[in-house]
């Protein structure tokens, strides 16, 4: 979710880990030609029944929605396809998590109109809600700014700006937090994005916070074991989350099988196959 231009397709091509564009499908699997909708991609919309998947890693199904406030009948379609996908028993037709895209572009109107309607109006059942607050490189220009009026030297305030910069990162995510929590449906948790255009940027804090914020440990580990760039944190899954708990057991109780089974869980596909040969 995210207006448009807010980051919303880098952020699934870094966590998917390419620069490609994703494969449109319509939702019976039929490819949708992207020539025939580039006008309204290129504005920063989708169907948001379109799903989005990309080549290096089709274990992930996006859905990309850019409304805009105002729009009554684009909201209400994204409503009715969230409330219903959140229940979705069939697990291909459900969604499991919501992220939402802010960009820290325009300081002084961080949170829209689109924002504050959300958060109020649209309750998604047990699916989590995660506020990415993108573009957190433009700060650095204020960090700049702010840094030569108190007197410094363009080259002195680019030495500094990092220190300023993280301070002003934390005022605007405490400014969203203040906004954004005292309404009907506030996020989960926040996560800060900073020059993801680059390419370099790694998703790992988004894909923790959001396996932490799913309620079902199956739904976790189908997470993190379908992203294909970091398997530390598959690792960090399987300790934390399996091995940890069986520590607790008696040696000679510990069914080594069934253990290496549920580690197993946490990690890609092929690992797992490579386990179990
Ligand atoms: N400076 C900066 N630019 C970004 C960042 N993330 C994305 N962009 C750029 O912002 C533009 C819009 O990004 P896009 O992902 O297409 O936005 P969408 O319309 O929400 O899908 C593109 O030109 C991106 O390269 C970021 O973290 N920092
Ligand atoms: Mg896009």
């Amino acid at each position: 979710m995210g207006r448009a231009n807010a980051g919303k397709t880098t952020v699934l091509q870094r966590v998917c880990n390419t620069t490609d564009q994703p494969e449109i499908f319509d939702g019976n699997e039929e490819k949708v030609d992207a020539g025939a909708v580039q006008g309204s991609l290129e504005c920063g919309y989708h169907n948001i029944e379109d799903e989005l998947v990309f080549k290096s890693n089709p274990c992930y199904v996006f859905h990309e929605c850019g409304f805009e406030a105002g729009s009554e009948v684009e909201f209400d379609r994204m409503k009715e396809f969230v409330t219903d996908r959140a229940r979705s028993t069939k697990l291909e037709k459900r969604i499991h998590a919501i992220w939402y895209c802010i960009p820290l572009i325009e300081t002084h109107r961080m949170v829209m109109r689109a924002e504050m309607k959300f958060f109020n109006e649209c309750g998604s059942a047990h699916v989590p809600v995660i506020v990415l607050l993108t573009m957190a490189d433009a700060l650095t220009r204020h960090a700049v700014q702010k840094l030569m009026k108190k007197g410094l030297t363009m080259a002195d305030a680019f030495k500094e700006a990092p220190e300023v910069e993280k301070q002003l990162q934390e005022d605007c995510l405490e400014r969203i937090q203040g906004q954004l929590n005292e309404l009907n449906f506030p996020p989960q948790n926040y996560v800060i994005f900073t020059g993801m255009q680059g390419g370099g940027a790694d998703c790992e804090e988004l894909l923790k916070c959001t396996a932490n914020a799913l309620t079902e440990e199956g739904l976790q580990g189908l997470l993190i074991s379908s992203q294909q760039s970091n398997l530390e944190l598959c690792m960090e899954f399987a300790i934390m989350k399996t091995l940890k708990g069986s520590m607790n057991q008696v040696p000679g109780q510990i069914k080594v099988d069934n253990l290496a089974h549920e580690l197993a869980a946490w990690f890609p596909f092929e690992v797992c196959e490579i386990l179990q040969e």
